[in-house]
This record gives structure tokens, sequence and C-alpha cells, in this order.
């Protein structure tokens, strides 16, 4: 049968003891199959490179319809699906394998940047009234990493034609509580499951 939706989170990084990623995950997606959304959950390294090759496997073996890779934004105060992926890795900090590339592409040749092709304005709309806005990027770090390399596979494989997929931070618990955000990220996989064309809602920045 196919899978409506992969969802992923990812392992705790920078010394911390737990990912909000993964708790927000784990708990949303037995309550999407509850709730009759066939959906599965992966847990990701943060690794550069390994984490985007086992979000892809799983990718090629079932064939969601979407996927929504989910990751820690600890500096942030909203629910923030991705509007871009961009083609960098810029490490702040080392990955979890030690890994620390500066101004690498993610995918060598690969084009400059994609866009999410989940209906962002539409998950940001169902993940209200808690604190949740668009992000226009995804940064330099893992998370990025694994979206561009989502998106680019999404894009350039025959296979996964007609797929779609996007990213969403989360804020630390202390933000928003994981079981809040896991109920959130419920709402926003369903909205995305449900809104083929994105609503014309402002979620643009000045700065
Ligand atoms: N957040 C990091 C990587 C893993 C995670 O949860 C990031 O934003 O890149």
């Amino acid at each position: 049968m196919a899978i409506d939706v992969l969802l992923s989170g990812f392992e705790p990084f920078d010394g911390a003891a737990v990912n909000e990623s993964w708790e927000a995950v784990r708990r949303a997606a037995p309550a999407l199959r509850e709730g009759g959304v066939l959906a599965r959950e992966l847990l990701l390294p943060v690794e550069f490179g390994r984490a985007a090759e086992a979000l892809l496997a799983e990718v090629r073996e079932l064939r969601p319809a979407l996927v929504v890779a989910v990751g820690l934004a600890a500096g942030r105060g909203a629910i923030t699906p991705e509007r871009t992926a961009v083609n960098v890795q810029d490490a702040r900090i080392p990955d979890n394998a030690g890994a620390r590339p500066i101004d690498a592409p993610c995918v060598p040749d690969g084009p400059v940047g994609y866009f999410s092709t989940l209906p962002i304005k539409a998950m940001v709309a169902a993940a209200r009234p808690g604190p949740a806005a668009v992000s226009q990027s995804a940064g330099t770090f893992v998370c990025n990493d694994v979206f561009y390399r989502l998106q680019h596979a999404l894009a350039a494989e025959p296979g996964l034609a007609g797929i779609r997929g996007g990213f969403v931070h989360v804020p630390a618990a202390d933000v928003v509580a994981p079981g809040d955000a896991a109920e959130a990220l419920g709402r926003m996989v369903r909205a995305a499951l449900s809104t083929a064309a994105d609503a014309r809602i402002p979620g643009g920045a000045e700065h």
C-alpha cells in the first residue's frame, strides 16, 4: 500500500541529550496513523551526507506522497516550514561524525537552490494558533544538507516523480513543548496532504 507521508527527525547533537525534532516526529507519526494517515517515521544521524542517504534510501523504498523532514532550530521562536534549500555546506560546529565542511557544495555542480514543494503557507496556517512562520533559509548545516539532497533527488530521479518534499524546523522545548510541536506537525501534514496549490498568505520578511 502506498504511504502518505514519511516523517524524519534527528538524533541529538551539539552536546544535547535529546533532539526536539525527533521528540515531535516520534509522537506525531503514531497519532497520524491513529487518525487514518499512513505515516512512517525515520530517525536520522546528524551527519553530512549520511543523513540524506538514509532518508533517500527510505524514500526510494516507500515512495510516499509526501516527505517532511524535521530538524531542531534551537534559537527560533516558532515552528518554521522552510522555503528554500541552498547548495552550501558551512558548518559552525562539527557534525556528530566530526565533519566540519566550510563553503562546500551539498551536490557538486547542482543548482544553487531548490524551493520546498510543500504548501508552506497552508502549513503555517495549520500550525497556528501556536507560534508558526515561514523561514526563508534552512541554514547551512546538516538540516539544509538533507533538505537540499532530498529536493535534488525528487527533482532529478524519474522514479521519484510526483513526490512532494520539504523541511520544517521546530524550536527548543521551552518555546514549544514536544507534545504541542507533534500536534502542530500532524495538522501541517494533513494540510499538506489536502493542499495542491498553496494558500496566498503573506509570509515574507524585511531585514
Ligand atoms: N538541527 C540541525 C541539524 C540537526 C538538527 O536537528 C540543523 O538545523 O542543521
